[in-house]
């Protein structure tokens, strides 16, 4: 399949709500776009998660506009797997940006096949369970009885290490069998182990990142003293990650994102990889738009991804999501659709309005 041309919008879209972490307050979405139209027309849509700035990792929107625009986009006219992992090679880095683009190829080839997504993937299920996130400052006890009512499957509160424990304490008496999990989002340093093996009796389903991006060695230090599971994020980004933390027994558990692991193969080879090894996995979130968030689904449909992951309908964070109809829960679940490709329509003219810069690169031959 050859590709005419790309299109890039930088968005910026409001949160219904602050989401608040121990690293700041977002209140506003910005991110990347990218549509890649096929030379019969169709298109194909993929959205780069990174953050305006540096937060989580180390991509930001501007790093991967420039990515994407001056480096990236000409040089993939088709889907040709060979061509597009030659010139990933070619940069280091950059996962965000460089999914984005998978994300619209994909897309677009299971269109041209008439395939949903999560068919052409190898999904085996069309009923997603969905978990959801309370970032801090929220009113969690008026959030978690709203979300229970609603039937999310898996709870996960976002926490600041100086009051972790009075935090679960104060929880677990209200909800003292609630399915839940914390992310620590790498606010530990190794000396202070302590406080994190203090948190072993609240029955936590696990402890995402407690040290910092790109630690392996004392993540799996921890995971030798504790009971409760240590979970990967910001330290993967790509599948030799994941081969190394398996390897260095560095947690049972890893949450996959396409973008911060840079795309579908990484994502699949990933998937592969940690399911016969019994890794325990789910998709993570990015507080995406309907587009990337389609593009999660389909990959939790996979056979590894036994544990709800942070999988939340359009209304979590918006008020009008770039996808109709918009991402429902129901009874605690998401069905995929049975159309071609990620099987949600974009809102294109919404894409448009809520765009800063945009960008048109032409493919030839
Ligand atoms: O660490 O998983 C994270 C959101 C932004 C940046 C990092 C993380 C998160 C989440 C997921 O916790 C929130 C969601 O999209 O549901
Ligand atoms: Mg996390």
């Amino acid at each position: 399949m050859r590709l005419s041309h790309w299109n890039v919008y930088h968005f910026s879209l409001p949160l219904l709500h602050p989401f608040t972490t121990h690293q700041g307050s977002l209140q506003e979405r910005e991110g990347i776009i990218v549509e890649g139209v096929s030379e019969d027309g169709q298109s194909g849509w993929g959205e780069c998660v990174a953050f305006s700035t540096p937060f989580y990792t180390e991509e930001t929107v501007d790093t991967a506009w420039f990515m994407l625009n001056d480096l990236l986009l000409s040089k993939i006219s088709s889907d040709d797997p060979s061509n597009i992992s030659h010139v990933f090679s070619q940069y280091q880095g950059h996962p965000m940006a460089k999914a984005a683009i998978e994300m619209a190829i994909w897309d677009l080839k299971a269109k041209q096949g008439n395939h949903p997504l999560y068919h052409y993937v190898g999904g085996i299920r069309d009923q997603i369970s969905t978990g959801v996130v309370i970032s801090l400052k929220e009113n969690w006890k008026e959030k978690v009885d709203k979300y229970k009512e609603q039937g999310y499957q898996r709870y996960k509160l976002k926490i600041n290490k100086e009051n972790a424990y009075e935090h679960l304490n104060t929880f677990r008496t209200f909800y003292p069998d609630l399915p839940l999990m914390i992310d620590g989002n790498g606010a530990y340093q190794p000396d202070e182990m302590a406080a994190i093996l203090a948190l072993d009796d609240f029955k936590l389903l696990m402890i995402e990142q407690p040290f910092r991006a790109g630690d392996f060695y004392w993540h799996a230090q921890l995971q030798k003293k504790m009971k409760t599971s240590i979970c990967l994020d910001e330290s993967i980004k790509s599948y030799e990650d994941g081969k190394q933390a398996y390897f260095m027994r560095s947690g049972k558990s890893i949450n996959i994102k396409i973008g911060r692991v840079g795309g579908w193969r990484e994502a699949l080879s990933l998937h592969q990889f940690l399911y016969e090894k019994k890794i325990s996995l789910w998709v993570g979130g990015m507080v995406e738009t309907g587009i990337s968030k389609a593009h999660s689904l389909a990959l939790a449909s996979l056979p590894g991804f036994m544990i709800p992951g942070d999988l939340s309908p359009s209304d979590r964070f918006w008020d009008r999501d770039f996808v109709y109809p918009s991402i429902q829960i129901n009874q605690g679940k998401i069905s995929l659709p049975n159309k071609p490709g990620i099987g949600f329509e974009v809102d294109r003219e919404f894409v448009e309005k809520q765009s800063i810069r945009k960008n048109k690169i032409k493919l030839m031959g």
